[in-house]
């Protein structure tokens, strides 16, 4: 039959895709450099050196952040700098928040300061899923306006949902005054539509078990696969 090869393909589809990475920028495109070093700061292993990057525009008024995460949680920390390096001035452009479920991962309307239009920066991510922090980051050009409607690029998993979440250990990754007055207050973000409020308590076992789950799951098929021939 040809159900157990396919079953087979499947399952090693589902190991390779948990094995692969924690999570993945896809929007603004990630730096060049060895992705799989994702537990390095600033960058994950990017090269965080603006002038050997291709920046991408990114609207201060609202522009998307699309990830993938690999992990059925994470936290994520959406900051930017306009430091060259990516050395420090991290800011935070948008309240940690914490998703549920494995899969794409999209905020349509992520701001910048509107003092940084014409400026380079580096926008980054800080992760936290349960295996330590990890990042990335995207060399982006920051410009007026808010961005055209990114349509099918920016899209949720079905199974994904989030809240507003705190998390310590990524808020330390940026400035240590929230209030500091100095920069301006348009990194208010608007409220998400918050489908489910978690448990949080739970949420961290959610993240350890994802991999056992995924191996159950080809065993449970191969299982099937078997029972088929
Ligand atoms: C994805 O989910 C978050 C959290 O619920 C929400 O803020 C965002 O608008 C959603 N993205 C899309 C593209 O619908
Ligand atoms: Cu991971």
């Amino acid at each position: 039959m040809a159900s157990l090869r396919s079953v087979l393909a499947t399952g090693l589809l589902l190991l390779s895709t948990t094995a692969n990475a924690h999570f993945e920028l896809h929007h603004p495109t990630p730096l060049t450099g060895d992705q799989s070093k994702q537990a390095t700061a600033p960058c994950g292993g990017g090269n965080p050196e603006i002038d050997q990057n291709t920046a991408t525009d990114f609207h201060v008024e609202g522009d998307y952040v699309q990830i993938f995460n690999g992990h059925a949680q994470g936290h994520w920390l959406i900051r930017a700098t306009l430091d060259p390096k990516a050395a420090g001035d991290w800011e935070q452009l948008f309240p940690i928040v914490q998703q549920t479920g494995r899969g794409n991962f999209c905020e349509p309307a992520v701001t910048a300061p509107s003092e940084w239009v014409g400026k380079k920066g580096f926008l980054g991510i800080g992760g936290n899923a349960g295996d330590g922090i990890l990042y990335a980051c995207a060399a982006v050009n920051f410009v007026s306006g808010s961005a055209p409607s990114p349509g099918g690029a920016c899209v949720n998993g079905s199974s994904v949902s989030a809240s507003f979440q705190p998390d310590e250990t990524l808020s330390a990754l940026v400035g240590s005054s929230s209030d500091s007055g100095s920069t301006g207050s348009e990194t208010t973000a608007p409220a998400p539509a918050a489908t489910t409020s978690q448990p949080s308590a739970a949420a961290p076992m959610m993240g350890e078990r994802l991999p056992f789950g995924g191996f159950a799951l080809t065993g449970v098929m191969l299982l099937v696969g078997a029972a088929l021939l």
